[in-house]
């Protein structure tokens, strides 16, 4: 088993799901309906309707009037503009590497989700990273194929939270306030290693709540486990966030935490009953967590395929969620350098599309999504690391993109799916480092990639594909978010339309006048010194 876990140390994913009115009609969270309304670039007459006192502005959207969606965190709004510049509000790499300093214990962010904490008027942040607590010896953590690896004594894995949510005011969006001592911790753990937290609005209080998925592993008592806490926090009366009931599989039932090795997560209303609910993919299976309306989860199994990456949403217009659930590409023979598809290592069959019933459940398999190659064909981009789902061609149907990388993560591209009558076919790809042209057969490949958890020059990719409309002209372009320290952290993928996409980095989107960055704040932690609240 131990080697099928080599693969995905490094890389968590994030993705989120979307629900499609295919008739035309706004409907909200609670299943008003709403008037259909376009696209404007007047912040304050802008794609929201309803009350934003109500209506969280962080995952309801009504682009053109026909999509209710969730984004599960992996959106960035009109509420991130300056209404003056029209510029957004974005945050950068010294804002990012900042929190090294002023965060004990923290050793790199990892990830960033958007939401709404305060119904200010801004756009808030939930920022993720890694833990020094996570990362043992070199030695072992070779041993055990990657980083990310937890010395723990089976639920606390750091000894301060792994995440910093923040409320951000003020008309520079220079008030940024740290929101971790209203966190609520029921059971004794921190976790670790926050790389995809999803955003919503799990009881429909108006204020946003979170779920962390995990996927590091853990020495406990120097046996190796997979699994580590995942926390669903749930805003309380008084301005908190608790963390609610987690019942089912892989529970922990003294603390009620789910404990899984949540790679993959997307969040949509897979069964129709008004609330968001989650999936994680896991090594079973792809696991469902249904919502009890109060941001209590229920955990079963509702795929039987081991999968990394997953996302959502009604591809067929059926009014039914689906699901894309990804292990790897099985391209099969000489370009599976890994033989990530064969039996003995989990017995993965490629990326599905399977349809949902509307009941939660996920059975139907409609189409094994094609695979991206270069090097004539011999080098395939066999692992997904993240998708999300968006309709990128405005052409009433919803598209995939996300990062695939090659094994071990050696040179990746962004893929963007397009969807023809509810199935896939490949629209676009972008290269983020491109892999050796020698690259050609197992041992050309071998000779320069050895390891995972030692990195290679070709590992970039995107730990989260972010929405924005970051040039306001009504096509979705993506935010790449990734570790500090990526190459491609902070890059923008623009859509030129057609589903063509072109890479502009951070330094040339300052010129564009479509961005703005958090001013940097020396003492935005000042005071604020972590208290434990439980
Ligand atoms: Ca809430
Ligand atoms: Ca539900
Ligand atoms: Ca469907
Ligand atoms: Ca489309």
């Amino acid at each position: 088993m131990k080697k099928i876990f080599v693969l995905i140390l490094i890389v968590p994913s994030l993705c989120w799901g979307l629900t499609f009115k295919s008739d035309g009609t706004v409907v909200d969270k609670q299943g008003n309906i709403i008037s259909q309304k376009g696209v404007s670039l007047d912040v304050s007459n802008d794609s929201y309707t309803g009350d934003v006192n109500i209506y969280n502005y962080s995952h309801t959207n009504v682009l053109n009037g026909k999509v209710d969606f969730v984004f599960g965190g992996k959106y960035i709004s009109k509420k991130s503009l300056d209404p003056k510049t029209k510029r957004y509000f974005m945050p950068n790499n010294t804002f990012e590497r900042s929190f090294q300093k002023h965060f004990p214990g923290w050793f790199y962010k990892t990830g960033i989700s958007w939401g709404n904490f305060d119904n200010e008027g801004h756009q808030d942040i939930i920022v993720g990273g890694n833990q020094n607590a996570c990362m043992p010896d070199k030695e072992r953590e070779l041993q055990s194929g990657g980083s990310g690896t937890c010395e723990s004594d089976g639920l606390l894995l750091s000894e301060y939270p792994q995440i910093v949510p923040f409320t951000i005011k003020g008309s520079k969006f220079n008030e940024i306030e740290n929101q971790q001592n209203k966190l609520i911790y029921k059971d004794k753990s921190y976790g670790n290693g926050a790389w995809r937290v999803v955003i919503d609005d799990f009881n429909q209080d108006g204020i946003d709540d979170f779920f962390i998925p995990v996927a590091v592993s853990q020495f406990i008592g120097g046996h190796w486990d997979s699994r580590g806490p995942n926390q669903v926090f749930v805003s309380n009366k008084n301005g908190y966030w608790e963390q609610s009931k987690h019942t089912g599989y892989l529970v922990d039932k003294k603390n009620n935490t789910f404990m899984g090795f949540s790679h993959g997560v997307t969040a949509n209303d897979i069964d129709n009953d008004g609330d968001t609910d989650l999936i994680t993919t896991y090594f079973e299976g792809s696991i469902c967590h249904i919502n009890d309306g109060h941001g209590n989860f229920n955990a079963k199994i509702c795929h039987p395929d081991m999968a990394f990456a997953i996302t959502s949403g009604d591809f067929n217009n059926d009014g039914n969620i689906d699901i894309v659930v990804a292990g790897h590409h099985c391209p099969g023979g000489k370009l599976d350098y890994l033989r990530e598809c064969s039996a003995e290592r989990g017995g993965n069959k490629g990326v599905k599309l399977v349809l949902g019933d509307g009941k939660g459940i996920f059975k139907k398999t409609s189409q094994i999504l094609p695979w991206a190659s270069t090097n004539n064909g011999k080098f395939v981009y066999s692992h997904i690391v993240e998708m999300t789902t968006w309709d990128f061609d405005n052409d009433g149907d919803l598209d995939i993109a996300g990062s695939h990388v090659g094994p071990w993560y050696s040179g990746g591209v962004m893929l963007v799916y397009e969807n023809v009558d509810g199935q896939f076919k490949i629209a676009e790809t972008v290269d983020f480092i491109q892999p050796n042209p020698d690259w050609v057969d197992k041992k050309s490949w071998n000779s320069e990639i050895k390891h995972e958890a030692k990195g290679n020059p070709y590992n970039s990719y995107c730990h989260s594909s972010i929405l924005i409309d970051v040039n306001l002209d009504e096509k979705m372009d993506i935010y790449c978010d990734a570790v500090v320290h990526d190459a491609h952290n902070g890059y923008f993928f623009i859509n030129k339309g057609n589903l063509k996409f072109a890479k502009m980095g951070p330094d040339e989107m300052k010129k564009t006048g479509w961005v703005n960055y958090y001013p940097f704040f020396k003492d935005f932690n000042q005071d604020q010194t972590y208290k434990p609240v439980r």
